[in-house]
């Protein structure tokens, strides 16, 4: 673990306003030059609300709101005049705060604080989003997604409530975290020999995020020291074994561990598992609750292809890449032109002999500046001594990755256009996308023809460019759009007949999103299999979470939580996991056994998920995507805004549940 982000983990301590006040000005003025050099590196936007918090001036505000247009850096337009004015009143005041020995901590009024997130990001922010806002952004309290007891809860009833947690990726670790400060004694059980899960597993070259850094990471676990706007693998592997060990979830874990089976006893009200340990002897365990925390991408999906396994030559999933084989001067076929197809081919392209990418249909790709782009060592520096900064550019990207998109996503039915967009904002989209396109492979018509997609933007997930047309253009890459026949030992054989002749094959063919759960069994109350009732392919849950028939039962990363229209996933699992903490709460303070979904508010919930899915562009009938099953029902993505979700779950309705 570098040493370098395990302080950063634990530099969320000195992110925290109380801490600024007692050391920044002081010690950001002793390092004057440092400071200065840093402040220039700065993103203005996030520079201009500290100095607004630090010195309560709104008219700063007036003077720069007509000039940022965006909440990203690149999207303003401030004058470099106005810039350097704005750096050096912020120098002043920190040297004046240093001089005085004054208190930095300063938390301006409500109404204040939304005109600042509104200049911040260039648009009105409404005022239902800002308490979301302020809680994300912590100012004031120490950390406001933690659970607190309402009142003690009895020594005995805490020690002998004992939760389960399936896996320890993202979601898992975080609620493995959430139980430990709420004092819930908890074990963890994790297939893998490490925690990370998703980012453990994918190690495919290129593998990377594509959400901003410094927005996909805990709330209250910053990372200041991210290498860049969009880390790679590595580096979010090293942020989430930072967060096991600077929260001391790593002694909770038992590793290489798999949860079998999970059946509720009725009797004793907890949950027996089988679990399969290192030695492959299965074993029981018990719970009173069990948080299930496996992920929907988790288990890969191979295509079936007549010959596959006739293949001589290596063939793996991206999930499960085999670094041992080196690609360097071999011809490569690469099936699939997903998220994760997008950051392998043009990461493999400059090094393979050959290169030839199977595509089934196409992506829309949109271009972002910041997708390649490292984090200055001055940015870094003002991440993690600025006070506030950190979290009004943490502000920025929430807002920028946050519900933008929704509308355009719903289909309008007035839309006379409906095979190509859904509205005219999705329309303005396909646009404005269609030109980057144009420009980086317009003068190969017929190679533009391949790649543009004839179903509405956002139809599938969309992609950020990763140089995927420049990799195209290649000389030593040839993208093929007819149908794969057959597999042989050494070609893949498209239904033309030709057959492209490979030394290795990279499938990177998507993961069983589906099968929720599976290979997991669990049987609820009266032996009910989760299986029977979701089926192959069908998974619901009350807010994604729990599931009628299962107490004490709650799926993280579950039934239509995935976002597809933007956001966090780590935004979401904290709303998850904060919900079934409240659910824990509620059994622990009131002593009752067991607490399962009303199957009515299940059932209404549900219908109106659907109901909502129905004139969202998932549903469009033009292409097929992983976010729904065989009957066309979108079992994966939240249809909600993020600022919906995040009220659905803030606060538990305990008549949503019968107690037992
Ligand atoms: O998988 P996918 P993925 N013959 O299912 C094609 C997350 N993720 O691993 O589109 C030929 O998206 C299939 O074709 P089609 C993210 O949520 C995130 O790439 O169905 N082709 C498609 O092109 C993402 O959405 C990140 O026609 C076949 C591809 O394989 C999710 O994981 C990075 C085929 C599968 O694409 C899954 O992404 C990576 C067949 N028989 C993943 N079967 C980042 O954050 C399938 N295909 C950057």
């Amino acid at each position: 673990m570098n040493t370098a982000r395990l302080r950063d983990v634990r530099d969320a301590d000195a992110q925290r306003p109380e801490a600024h006040a007692a050391w920044c000005a002081r010690a950001l003025v002793a390092d004057g030059e440092r400071l200065r050099a840093a402040l220039d590196d700065a993103d203005i936007g996030p520079l201009l609300m500290v100095l607004v918090q630090l010195t309560g001036d709104e008219t700063l505000l007036d003077e720069c709101a007509s000039y940022l247009t965006g909440p990203w850096d690149y999207s303003h337009r401030v004058p470099e005049e106005r810039q350097r004015a704005v750096r050096a009143r912020l120098l002043e005041v920190l040297e004046a705060c240093a001089a005085e020995g004054r208190s930095l901590r300063r938390v301006p009024p409500a109404s204040l604080l939304r005109r600042m997130m509104s200049v911040c990001v260039g648009e009105t922010v409404p005022e239902e989003y800002v308490p979301m806002m302020l809680e994300e952004m912590a100012l004031e309290e120490r950390d406001p997604r933690g659970i607190s007891w309402r009142a003690a809860p009895p020594r005995r009833a805490l020690a002998g409530f004992k939760v389960a947690v399936i896996g320890a990726g993202m979601s898992g670790l975080c609620a493995a975290i959430r139980l430990r400060e709420a004092g819930i004694p908890f074990e963890v059980f994790e297939k893998n020999d490490m925690v990370g899960g998703t980012w453990h597993e994918n190690r495919y070259p290129g593998c990377g995020v594509d959400t901003p850094n410094h927005f996909y990471s805990y709330s209250f676990a910053p990372n200041h020291g991210w290498p860049d706007f969009y880390s790679k693998r590595d580096a979010l592997q090293a942020y989430f074994e930072g967060c096991a060990d600077s929260y001391g979830i790593r002694p909770s874990i038992r590793f290489r561990t798999e949860v079998v089976s999970a059946t509720w006893d009725e009797g004793g009200a907890l949950w027996r598992l089988v679990v399969r340990g290192p030695d492959g002897a299965a074993r029981d365990a018990r719970a009173n609750a069990v948080l299930c925390a496996v992920g929907q991408l988790n288990r890969p999906k191979l295509p079936q292809i007549p010959g596959l396994d006739t293949f001589r030559g290596p063939a793996f999933h991206t999930g499960r890449w085999e670094h041992e084989h080196d690609l360097r001067g071999k011809d490569v076929a690469m099936i699939g032109t997903g998220a994760s197809g997008m950051q392998v081919a043009p990461t493999i392209a400059p090094h393979v002999g050959r290169l030839t990418i199977f595509q089934r249909s196409p992506h829309w790709v949109v271009r972002n500046p910041n997708y390649h782009r490292s984090v200055g060592e001055g940015t870094k520096w003002v991440l993690r001594h600025l006070p506030y900064y950190a979290k009004w550019y943490r502000f920025t990207l929430f807002w920028g990755f946050a519900d933008g998109i929704h509308e355009a996503l719903q289909i309008d039915p007035a839309w006379p256009h409906p095979e190509r967009s859904v509205n005219a904002i999705n329309e303005r989209h396909r646009r404005s996308i269609l030109k980057w396109l144009t420009r980086e492979i317009g003068d190969d018509p017929a190679l533009l023809a391949k790649v543009v997609p004839d179903y509405p933007p956002y139809g599938k997930r969309i992609l950020i460019d990763n140089h995927w047309y420049r990799t195209l253009k290649r000389d030593n890459v040839a993208l093929v759009t007819e149908p794969i026949a057959r597999v042989t030992p050494d070609s893949v054989v498209t239904e033309d007949g030709t057959a492209h002749r490979a030394d290795a094959l990279v499938l990177a063919t998507g993961f069983h999103a589906a099968r929720m759960l599976w290979p997991l069994e669990v049987a609820g109350r009266g032996g009910r299999r989760l299986r029977a009732l979701w089926g192959e392919d069908d998974p619901k849950a009350y807010l994604g979470i729990a599931v009628p028939g299962f107490p004490n039962f709650f799926v993280l990363y579950g039934p239509n939580t995935n976002l597809g229209h933007g956001g966090s996933a780590i935004f979401h699992t904290e709303c998850q996991v904060r919900y079934a903490l409240r659910c824990l709460r509620e059994l622990i303070e009131t002593g009752r056994a067991s607490m399962e979904c009303r199957q009515e508010v299940h059932d209404a919930y549900n219908e109106r998920v659907d109901r909502a899915h129905e004139s969202m562009v998932w549903s469009h009938p033009g292409m097929g995507n992983w976010y729904r099953n065989g009957r066309g029902r979108v079992f994966a993505n939240s249809p909600w805004r993020l600022v919906d979700y995040w009220r659905m779950t803030a606060e538990l309705d305990p008549a949503d549940f019968a107690f037992r």
